[in-house]
């Protein structure tokens, strides 16, 4: 389970500094390298969505008053965070900026996916405007093709109502293999059922099975499979290696540049949560 509270931990032995992704202690050590304060919070959400979703609205309501914003560590990019509880546990909700996708074609959505990738949330949110499922779900997938702990959250409802759009959201979580929400923030309608879904796949009483695109050609897999073993050697605690192996292999320059200033590099390197910075 990816969600043990960090303070909980015994002091760190220095073999324990080359732990891997799954672990706790990397996990809370990118966090802090992220800008996020763990020791006060049993789980960490990542609010996800394209611009004008309601993604705000959402993290208002969730949060209320317990809310702060400030911005992304060494950027000018504004970022809020907020805390509630739910079922006797602390959750804190960091509110990514609005994208489109995750390709890091702009700050914001290199700090989107930095945040999911690099800071393991223990949910996270993508939240989807029901009147523009299509375009909505292009960052959905790419979410899902990073983490499998994921929560959609189908806002705008009552708009989609008004055009005449009806939306399965029982077939929609079928086919994405995590829980989907229907909701209309702006009314607080679907907010409970929300809070429930977060709380299950935290605590993993949901196990979400995301659907995967294998888009890859058989052409290239073999690249692939070589790619991919050589990140697992040079960087053994990276997340993902598949994914940041088909970036690299779709000429990403952000991962490359990551790469070759051995930014990643020092992901696997980094201090134990209780020195980090
Ligand atoms: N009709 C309707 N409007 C909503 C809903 N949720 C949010 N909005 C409105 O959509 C607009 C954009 O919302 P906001 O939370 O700022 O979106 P963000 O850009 O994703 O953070 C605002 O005017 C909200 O009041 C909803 O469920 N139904
Ligand atoms: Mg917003």
């Amino acid at each position: 389970m990816n969600t043990s509270n960090p303070t909980a931990s015994p002091a760190i032995s220095a073999p324990a500094k080359a732990a891997c992704a799954t672990c706790s202690v990397y996990r809370a050590a990118n966090l802090k390298r992220l800008g996020v304060a763990v020791e006060t919070w049993d789980y960490v959400v990542a609010l996800a969505g394209n611009p004008n979703t309601g993604k705000s609205t959402v993290f208002n309501a969730l949060t209320g008053l317990r809310q702060h914003t400030g911005n992304w560590p060494g950027k000018t990019v504004t970022r809020a965070e907020g805390g509630y509880e739910h079922d006797g546990k602390r959750f804190k909700l960091v509110d990514l900026p609005g994208t489109y996708s995750l390709l890091a074609a702009s700050l914001d959505e290199q700090i989107a996916r930095d945040f999911i990738l690099f800071g393991q949330p223990d949910v996270t949110v993508i939240v989807a405007d029901a009147t523009r499922l299509e375009r909505n779900l292009n960052l959905a997938l790419q979410v899902l093709e990073i983490t499998d702990r994921a929560v959609v959250c189908l806002n705008l409802m009552d708009e989609a109502m008004r055009h005449g759009i009806k939306v399965d959201e029982r077939q929609l979580a079928r086919d994405l293999g995590v829980p989907v929400v229907a909701a209309s923030a702006r009314f607080g309608k679907g907010l409970p059922e929300l809070l429930q879904a977060i709380s299950d796949v935290a605590s993993s009483k949901i196990v979400c099975r995301p659907h995967r695109l294998e888009t890859e050609p058989a052409a290239i897999k073999p690249a692939l499979a070589d790619l991919v073993s050589q990140l697992k050697t040079a960087f053994p605690a990276l997340p993902n290696p598949r994914w940041v192996a088909l970036r690299l292999l779709g000429g990403d320059d952000t991962i490359l540049e990551a790469l070759r200033s051995g930014g990643l590099a020092t992901l696997h390197t980094l201090p134990p949560a209780e020195a980090a910075p």
